[in-house]
């Protein structure tokens, strides 16, 4: 990517993070933008920090409140900023949902690079080889017809469980998430299918 891409893409990303941000109450969250940082500060008095990485090509978006931080690059093919993690966390989903934990208020941001309203949020299942709970989730999900996208785990791999469990608080895999939704193991995805066959994961998210 060159460096006017780079740019391109930081810019399209804080003017679609920026504009229902103005529209908020700024005693729930207060946006402030100082040189390709955004920072917003919310009631409990913890802030997040959004900023530009230019020598890496990055977004960084820090976590007062959870002593983390994320590292996003830009995907071409999808048109979105995902983390580096390994996860495919995508940076408008889980902003929206943060920042909804934080003010109680749903901003909505629209996912880049899909068309907002009707399409489906993109399900994601996180599998370990040697699982059958993966296998079954997998093969539930396909007897539905439900698009899904794999990311496999190695078991040695701390980082990434560490990862996962912070972001579900789930120790075992299949961790299965509707766009940014977390919706849980098999267990609960067979919940799900008893109550709608898995429809909501098919269309409106
Ligand atoms: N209730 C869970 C059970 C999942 C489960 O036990 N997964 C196994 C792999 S098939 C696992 O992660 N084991 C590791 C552990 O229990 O620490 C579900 O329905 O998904």
């Amino acid at each position: 990517m060159t460096e006017t891409e780079y740019r391109k893409w930081v810019q399209e990303i804080f003017e679609r993070i920026e504009k229902p941000l103005m529209e908020i109450d700024p005693d729930l969250i207060e946006a402030e933008k100082i040189q390709g940082a955004l920072t917003l500060a919310f009631a409990d008095r913890t802030k997040c920090i959004l900023s530009a990485q230019p020598s890496v090509r990055q977004l960084w978006l820090a976590l007062a409140s959870e002593g983390t931080a994320y590292h996003f690059s830009y995907d071409p093919a999808r048109k979105q900023w995902i983390d580096d993690k390994g996860l495919g966390v995508e940076l408008l989903g889980f902003l929206e949902s943060f920042l909804e934990k934080k003010s109680g208020v749903r901003l909505r941001f629209g996912l880049a690079g899909q068309s907002t309203g009707t399409s489906p949020a993109e399900v994601t299942v996180f599998t370990t080889d040697s699982c059958p709970y993966c296998s079954r989730a997998k093969d539930l999900l396909q007897k539905r017809g439900v698009p899904f996208r794999e990311v496999r785990v190695s078991w040695d791999d701390d980082g990434q469980w560490d990862a996962l469990y912070r972001r579900s608080g789930m120790k075992t895999v299949p961790q299965i998430y509707a766009g940014d939704r977390l919706i849980g193991g098999y267990t609960e995805l067979a919940k799900l299918d008893e109550s709608d066959g898995l429809v909501s994961l098919k269309g409106g998210g």
